[in-house]
């Protein structure tokens, strides 16, 4: 539907797949070329609590849970956020598809006026058809689970929530105060679905992506957000094509109109964007990542393009480029798997002795078990921004007003959802665990 709706990011998608293919970056990604090719992001931003609980429980019927919280108002954005994906290890390897999913909070809007036409615009709208709302019922009637006919019936309905509505449910004067305000502002309440406004497939060389959507004359945003190139990538790495300037329509005033009197305006929102994944990190390696972002990005505060990427190469010196270092330091969670001296002497184990180390420690350094990274399945809120911010329009304002303050809340995000956020970390120590415990019953080996 996206390729349809937006045919530059089906050009993209074949830029991907080509530089995918060629790039020999990646030995370990390369091993799940073919998830590779599934594999991608979306993201949605919706107005009310009501529409975030009921996406998730369209999102839970696909197995896609909220998994962290994301503040952007860290970022100037009257924001904040979640991302709906898939949590256990075979889920995520059949395919980790995940939804950036933002909520509007009117209470950080500035302008009464613009909080009052928002409210009411987004009071009025349904985003989500009848005979969807009846098969989520029946879904949880049913022990989560819907019958083929059912599904047949759910994905083209679901789709209508996630589709491309170009006849704004504003007036022209509505949609320009909620883009004084704030053009994300504009984009989230002016219209009558909750459109998907991005796709992201995944790259294995975000640096060769790039330049080869230069070389094909897409207007690519001008740097690459998160950590810069690494020997050993970590989290994520992010740049998109600029948003299109798109044809809508908006109602001539503001009482209702007979269909077919419309004013015409353009709008600018979707976009499509490139990611490359690494490793996910543990609390100490973010705390790391965001020590560093903080100093590279407030030296290169004034800095060029060029410069700004020499500034974060030299700043990120800093992290361990080694994955034994990384691992060793506690900077990443990592899987722990049989090495083939392992299978051959597997019979001769029986236990391992009590020494300081690890159980792990002392099976690696026996050669008998290998680690690798676990692969960052979620988002980072200063990128995120950077995103957001490059697809604005261009009447956007660069700085918010002064007295506009960031505040973290988790807790009211949690109202709106209706329940908990899942913790990333608790699910990547989890995996990491896992398959420890295997490697250990697998080995045969008693634990003293
Ligand atoms: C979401 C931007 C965040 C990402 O990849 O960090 C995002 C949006 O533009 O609605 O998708
Ligand atoms: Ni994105």
């Amino acid at each position: 539907m996206y390729r349809r709706e937006v045919p530059l990011y089906g050009d993209l998608v074949q830029i991907v797949q080509q530089t995918n293919s060629s790039s020999t970056s990646d030995l370990q990604a390369h091993d799940t070329l073919q998830r590779l090719s599934l594999e991608r992001h979306g993201a949605i931003r919706l107005g009310t609590a009501e529409e975030l609980c009921t996406i998730k429980r369209l999102f839970r019927v696909m197995g896609m849970h909220a998994v962290g919280y994301y503040d952007l108002s860290v970022a100037g954005l009257p924001m904040h956020a979640t991302c709906f994906r898939p949590i256990c290890a075979k889920s995520l390897e059949a395919n980790p598809f995940r939804i950036f999913t933002t909520l509007l909070r009117p209470e950080m809007l500035q302008s009464d006026e613009s909080k009052s036409i928002a409210e009411d615009l987004l009071r009025h709208r349904k985003i989500f058809t009848p005979a969807l709302s009846q098969l989520l019922d029946a879904a949880e009637e049913q022990d989560g689970r819907l019958s083929l006919d059912q599904v047949e019936v759910l994905i083209p309905e679901a789709l209508s929530t996630f589709s491309w509505q170009p006849v704004a449910a504003a007036s022209r004067a509505q949609y320009m105060k909620l883009c004084n305000e704030h053009p994300i502002l504009a984009d989230i309440a002016c219209f009558r679905s909750a459109h998907i406004n991005h796709l992201t497939p995944r790259v294995l060389d975000i640096d060769a992506a790039k330049t080869a959507m230069e070389l094909a004359e897409m207007p690519v945003k001008a740097s690459i957000e998160g950590p810069p190139k690494r020997k050993w990538p970590i989290l994520l790495r992010q740049t998109s094509f600029l948003a299109l300037e798109e044809q809508i329509r908006f109602r001539i005033c503001e009482q209702q109109q007979p269909e077919g009197n419309f004013a015409t305006g353009s709008h600018k929102a979707r976009f499509g964007e490139i990611e490359e994944r690494g490793a996910a990190v543990t609390p100490k390696g973010r705390q790391l990542y965001d020590f560093l972002l903080k100093e590279a990005s407030s030296r290169s505060a004034n800095a060029s393009f060029a410069e700004k990427d020499l500034i974060f190469s030299e700043v990120f010196l800093k992290f361990p480029d080694v994955w034994s270092d990384m691992q060793r330091e506690g900077l990443v969670y990592c899987v722990y798997k049989r090495t083939s001296k392992a299978l051959t002497e597997a019979t001769k184990l029986s236990a391992v002795s009590n020494t300081s180390n690890t159980l792990a420690e002392q099976l690696i350094s026996q050669g008998l078990v290998q680690t690798y990274p676990i692969t960052y399945e979620d988002f980072l809120p200063f990128s995120a921004a950077g995103i957001f911010q490059s697809n604005l329009q261009t009447a956007q304002k660069d700085e918010q007003p002064s007295n506009f303050k960031a505040i973290s809340d988790q807790e009211g995000f949690e109202q709106s959802l209706g329940g908990p956020l899942i913790n990333s970390d608790d699910l990547y120590l989890q995996i990491e665990n896992d398959s420890l415990r295997d490697c250990v019953e697998s080995l045969g080996i008693k634990c003293s």
